[in-house]
C-alpha cells in the first residue's frame, strides 16, 4: 500500500512538473490562462463533501479524522466552506486545530483556490482553513461545505453558491453527495452545477452518492421507500434510468435511540458499507491521477484548438498578403509599361533616350507598388483582419460535439489574442508550439493512464493481502 501511494505520488509530481515546465509557458504566451496551469493540480488530492443540511457531512468528516474538528447539530449548523488539511507542524499536537481565514486560502499561491477570489468578500468570509494532525490527511484534503437548504436563495448567501460548488468540484478528485432519509432529494441545482463543470468522461468516476443516517429508517420497508425516493429523484435529475451506486451508511457513534430490532436486521447487512465508503475516500489519490490525466488532456486539447485557430488565421493572413503582393506587382508592372508606352507614343523618344523612358516607366512602377503597398497596409489589411475576426468559427473544423465544446472554451481567447496582435502572428512559431502541445499532452496523459492501469493490477494484490489503510 505504501509502495502504491509512493508510486502515485511520484507520478503525480512528474505530471505536475511537465505541466509547469512545458504547458504553462505556452498557456501564458498565448494568454490561454493567467494563472499557472499546474496551480489547480499541485496540491494534495481533494475530497469535496456536499449534501443537504444535517445529512451528516461534518459527522462523517469528524469520524474520518478521529476527532471533533467540525461542529455538528440538527439544525442547519454550518454556513462555511472549510478546507481541512494536515498540519505541517511536527510534534505531539494531536487534537490541536489551527484555523486560518479564507483570505489566506485565496491569496497564498501554495493553495489552488485563487480562481475563487471572483466570488468576492462575502464568500471569502465563509471560507476557512483548518489544519489538524490526523493520519487520515496524509495524502488528501477534505472540504466540508454548508448544507444545501432549499429555502435559502442565492442572494441570501451573498455569493453564488452554485458557482462556488462548481469551482471546487472542478479541482476536487472525489465528490461525495450526502442525502439523509428525511430529505432524499432536492439537489437538482447542485447536480446541474456539477454536470456543467466536470468533464463528461470523469463524472461517473468522481461522484459518489451516499444515503446517510439509514439507522433512522424504522424498518426495511421504510429503508426501501427512502431508497426508492432517492433513486427516483436522482433519475429525474440525471434524466437517466440507470441508477448510480448509492452507499447506504450511518454513523454508529451518533446513532440515536431509535435503533431497534426492526432496523438492526438491515443495519447488520449494511455494516461493511461504511468501510467501503472510507476506502473509496482514501482512494482519492488514485482519482487524482485520473483527474490529472484528464486535466492534461482537456487543457492540451483546448490549447491545441486555440493554436490551430491561430495557425489557420496565419495561413489566411499569408494568403491575403501573397494575393495583395502579386496584385501589386501586376498593377505596378502594367502601370510602368503603360507609362513607357504613352511616353513613346507621345514621341518623347526623340527628345530623350530609350533608357531614360524605360527608367521613368520603372520609376512609375515602383511608385505605384509603394502606393499600393501603403494602401493595403493601412486600409485593406485591417479590413481583412476585422472580417476574419468576425467569423472565427470558420478557422477550424467543428464537425463534432467535442470540437464545438473546446471551441466554445477558446473562441474568446483566440479573438482577444488576434485582436491584440492586430493580425501579426507568426505561422512558423505557432506550428512549432502546436506540435509541442500535442506531444506533451499526449505523452503525459498516456503515461498517467498507463500508470493507472498498472495500479489496477497492484490493487488486486493489495486486496488479496486484505490490507486497507484506514
Ligand atoms: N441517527 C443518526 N444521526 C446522525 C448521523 N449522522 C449525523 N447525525 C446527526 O445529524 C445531525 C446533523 O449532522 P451534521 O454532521 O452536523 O450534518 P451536516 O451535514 O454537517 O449539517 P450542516 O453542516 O448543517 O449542513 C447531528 O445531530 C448528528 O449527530 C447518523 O448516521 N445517524
Ligand atoms: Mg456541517
Amino acid at each position: 500500500m505504501t509502495y502504491k501511494k509512493n508510486y502515485i505520488e511520484s507520478i503525480r509530481k512528474e505530471l505536475v512538473d511537465i505541466v509547469q515546465r512545458e504547458l504553462t509557458p505556452l498557456a501564458h504566451k498565448y494568454r490561454y490562462s493567467q494563472s499557472p496551469l499546474e496551480e489547480n493540480i499541485k496540491w494534495r488530492p481533494m475530497v469535496l463533501v456536499l449534501g443537504n443540511y444535517s445529512s451528516g457531512k461534518s459527522t462523517l468528516i469528524n469520524e474520518l479524522l478521529g476527532m471533533e474538528v467540525q461542529r455538528t447539530g440538527q439544525a442547519p449548523t454550518d454556513d462555511s466552506f472549510t478546507v481541512i488539511a494536515k498540519s505541517d507542524r511536527d510534534g505531539p499536537n494531536v487534537g490541536e486545530i489551527e484555523e486560518k481565514d479564507g483570505k489566506v486560502l485565496l491569496n497564498d499561491d501554495q493553495y489552488p483556490f485563487s480562481a475563487l477570489r471572483r466570488h468576492g468578500q462575502r464568500f471569502s468570509s465563509h471560507f476557512r482553513l483548518k489544519k489538524v494532525q490526523s493520519s487520515f490527511l496524509d495524502n488528501l484534503v477534505l472540504i466540508d461545505t454548508p448544507g444545501m437548504v432549499d429555502s435559502i436563495a442565492e442572494r441570501d448567501r451573498g455569493y453564488n453558491y452554485q458557482e462556488v460548488v462548481g469551482d471546487l468540484a472542478g479541482i476536487a478528485d472525489l465528490i461525495l453527495i450526502l442525502f439523509d432519509p428525511h430529505k432524499a432529494g432536492t439537489i437538482k441545482e447542485t447536480y446541474e452545477s456539477l454536470r456543467s463543470t466536470l468533464p463528461r468522461s470523469t463524472y461517473e468516476d468522481r461522484v459518489v452518492f451516499v444515503l446517510n443516517r439509514v439507522d433512522e429508517c424504522t424498518n426495511l420497508n421504510d429503508l426501501l421507500r427512502v431508497y426508492g425516493t432517492l433513486c427516483w429523484n436522482l433519475s429525474q435529475m440525471t434524466g437517466r434510468k440507470d441508477i448510480p451506486l448509492i452507499h447506504l451508511t450511518w454513523s454508529p457513534e451518533v446513532m440515536g435511540p431509535q435503533a431497534n430490532a426492526d432496523n438492526q436486521d438491515f443495519l447488520n447487512l449494511l455494516e461493511n458499507q461504511r468501510n467501503s465508503l472510507k476506502r473509496d475516500i482514501s482512494n482519492a489519490p488514485r482519482h487524482r491521477l485520473d483527474h490529472l490525466a484528464t486535466y492534461v488532456e482537456e487543457h492540451g486539447r483546448r490549447l491545441e484548438h486555440l493554436l490551430e485557430a491561430l495557425a489557420s488565421y496565419a495561413v489566411l493572413r499569408r494568403r491575403f498578403r501573397l494575393k495583395m503582393w502579386s496584385f501589386g506587382i501586376i498593377i505596378s508592372l502594367i502601370a510602368g509599361l503603360a507609362s513607357f508606352g504613352i511616353l513613346t507614343q507621345l514621341g518623347v523618344l526623340g527628345a530623350a533616350s530609350y533608357e531614360i523612358l524605360a527608367g521613368s516607366g520603372l520609376a512609375v512602377a515602383v511608385v505605384i507598388y509603394f502606393v499600393w503597398a501603403a494602401f493595403v497596409r493601412y486600409f485593406l489589411a485591417d479590413g481583412q483582419h476585422r472580417t476574419t475576426l468576425l467569423d472565427l468559427d470558420r478557422l477550424t473544423p467543428l464537425d463534432n460535439q467535442e470540437r464545438r465544446d473546446t471551441w466554445d472554451q477558446v473562441k474568446d481567447l483566440a479573438y482577444a489574442y488576434l485582436d491584440r496582435q492586430k493580425g501579426e502572428v507568426n505561422l512558423r512559431r505557432i506550428k512549432r508550439d502546436l506540435k509541442k502541445v500535442k506531444e506533451v499532452a499526449q505523452s503525459a496523459s498516456r503515461d498517467a493512464r498507463k500508470a493507472l492501469g498498472e495500479l489496477e493490477t497492484l490493487r488486486e494484490d493489495d486486496i488479496r493481502g486484505l490490507q486497507v489503510d484506514h
